[in-house]
């Protein structure tokens, strides 16, 4: 079975969508391995997004992600990776799709409502990042 990594970023907790994104991920039939409510720090945010630290939206990203809490999950399921991207939706809101998380609920490039890894490589970090290996059931 395949994990990912996914995240409710802070604007998905601040308008109230973490009980959205988690039904839409139980009912595609992927399985909730591990889920936290967290604040993530900036030495965090910088490991998370080291891939993007010289692109010119990386300081805004960093102080998004760092502004108020977050729920951080683990989901297991087959081809997992693609299935929580393809529930995501485009990362540009106003190209995403309706039926997607940010096709329905979002319009802003930063405020994209979650994050999710974009390869199993991607998800063994992100994983790593934010669970210990106990934390995972
Ligand atoms: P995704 O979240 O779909 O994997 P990435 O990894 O390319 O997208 O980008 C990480 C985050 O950086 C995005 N979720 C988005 O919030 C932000 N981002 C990406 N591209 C831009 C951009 N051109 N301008 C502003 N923010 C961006």
């Amino acid at each position: 079975m395949a994990l990912t990594f996914l995240m409710v970023k802070p604007d998905g907790v601040r308008r109230g969508l973490v009980g959205e994104v988690v039904r839409r991920v139980e009912a595609k039939g992927l399985r909730l391995k591990a889920l936290k409510m967290m604040r993530v720090a900036p030495e965090l945010a910088a490991q998370h997004y080291a891939e993007h630290r010289d692109k010119p939206f990386y300081p805004e990203l960093i102080r998004f992600i760092t502004s108020g809490p977050v729920v951080a999950m683990a989901v297991e399921g087959r081809e997992a990776v693609g299935v929580v991207r393809a529930l995501m939706g485009a990362t540009d809101p106003v190209k995403a799709a309706p039926g997607t998380i940010r096709g329905d609920f979002g319009l802003d490039l930063t405020e994209n409502v979650v994050h999710g890894s974009d390869s199993p490589e991607a998800a063994a970090r992100e994983i790593a990042l934010y669970f210990r290996a106990e934390e995972l059931v």
